[in-house]
């Protein structure tokens, strides 16, 4: 019997490109159901106790302290994180709640059903295994909304400078729940750039204090050798249908534009590890309260 879920065309494109396209993966059913989990989500959220006021108003060490934490310890909670354009200079909030937030993480994967199956079943693990995974984990997953007129752009990046391992391991699984296009802040990605663009910089929890920083990871002689693709001509759109999944190579260097449209652009992701691979104890996201990441 074939268990295989990516025929070989998809993982050779995946190796050439460092993105992958599958449409139709899940139905308009399933990607209506995660919408609507995802709107009920927005409309629980408490602003009491939120530090969003803390982020925009609060000048003093402690109250950075709180929103630090507030993402630093995330990983395994389901915790929002505010558009930087919902507030005014006062640090008021100018938006209604439900259309104000950028994102809900880290680990949707772990406490809310409807996402934990999605995440955590034989589809995923046979895709993962499919793309050289040994002993895959999932270590975080996100809503990303992009509410009309207010998403903001998500500037270029490498995810493995967030979700670093010893040997490079990270991928990205990111769901279309709506069409995205380039109107309401679809992907771009350069192809062909997890082969020729190290990873430079990681994202670490500053050892000086609370909050994070950016630090070099590629060696000298690396960053001669690589070729610098950071050219906006070279960036291809990936505009998709609702049902689509996307896989990230983790050292494929991406972006999505803002979204000054009237439609929202939903999606969900996860990442993934793999848990052979070391796991430095500086990464910013770390095993919260002794839990393990979540093998699948
Ligand atoms: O969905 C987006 O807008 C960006 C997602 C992304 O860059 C990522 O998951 O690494």
């Amino acid at each position: 019997m074939n268990t295989n879920v990516l025929t070989k065309e998809q993982l050779q494109q995946f190796d050439r490109d460092g993105c992958l396209a599958i449409p139709n993966f899940f139905t308009s059913v399933k990607a209506q159901e995660l919408r609507t989990a995802a709107e009920n989500l927005l409309e629980n959220l408490s602003l009491d106790g939120h530090p969003m006021t803390k982020f925009t108003t609060g000048t003093t060490e402690e109250n950075k302290h709180v929103g630090d934490d507030y993402f630093l310890q995330s990983g395994n909670k389901i915790r929002y994180f505010f558009e930087e354009g919902a507030f005014n200079e006062k640090g008021d909030l100018i938006r209604q709640k439900e259309r104000a937030i950028n994102k809900i993480g880290h680990g949707l994967h772990m406490l809310h059903p409807l996402f934990k199956e999605f995440s955590t079943n034989k589809t995923i693990s046979t895709i993962a295994k499919q793309l050289g995974f040994r002993s895959p984990q999932i270590l975080q997953s996100m809503l990303i909304f992009k509410q009309p007129y207010i998403g903001g752009q998500v500037p270029s990046h490498q995810d493995s400078s967030f979700l670093y391992t010893e040997p490079l391991s990270a991928v990205g699984f990111w769901f279309a729940l709506e069409d995205a296009t380039v109107e309401n802040g679809c992907l771009w990605f350069i192809p062909g750039s997890h082969k020729t663009t190290p990873i430079d910089k990681r994202f670490v929890r500053n050892p000086n204090g609370s909050g994070t920083i950016f630090i070099d990871s590629a060696s000298q002689k690396e960053l001669q050798q690589s070729v610098q693709n950071e050219d906006e001509k070279e960036f291809v759109k990936l505009e998709v249908k609702a049902g689509t999944l996307v896989l990230i190579h983790g050292s494929v260097v991406h972006k999505s534009g803002p979204n000054l449209s009237e439609k929202s652009r939903y999606i969900y992701t996860f990442h993934c590890i793999d848990g052979e691979a070391k796991y430095p104890k500086n990464n910013w996201l770390q095993p919260e309260d002794g839990e393990c990441f979540t093998s699948i």
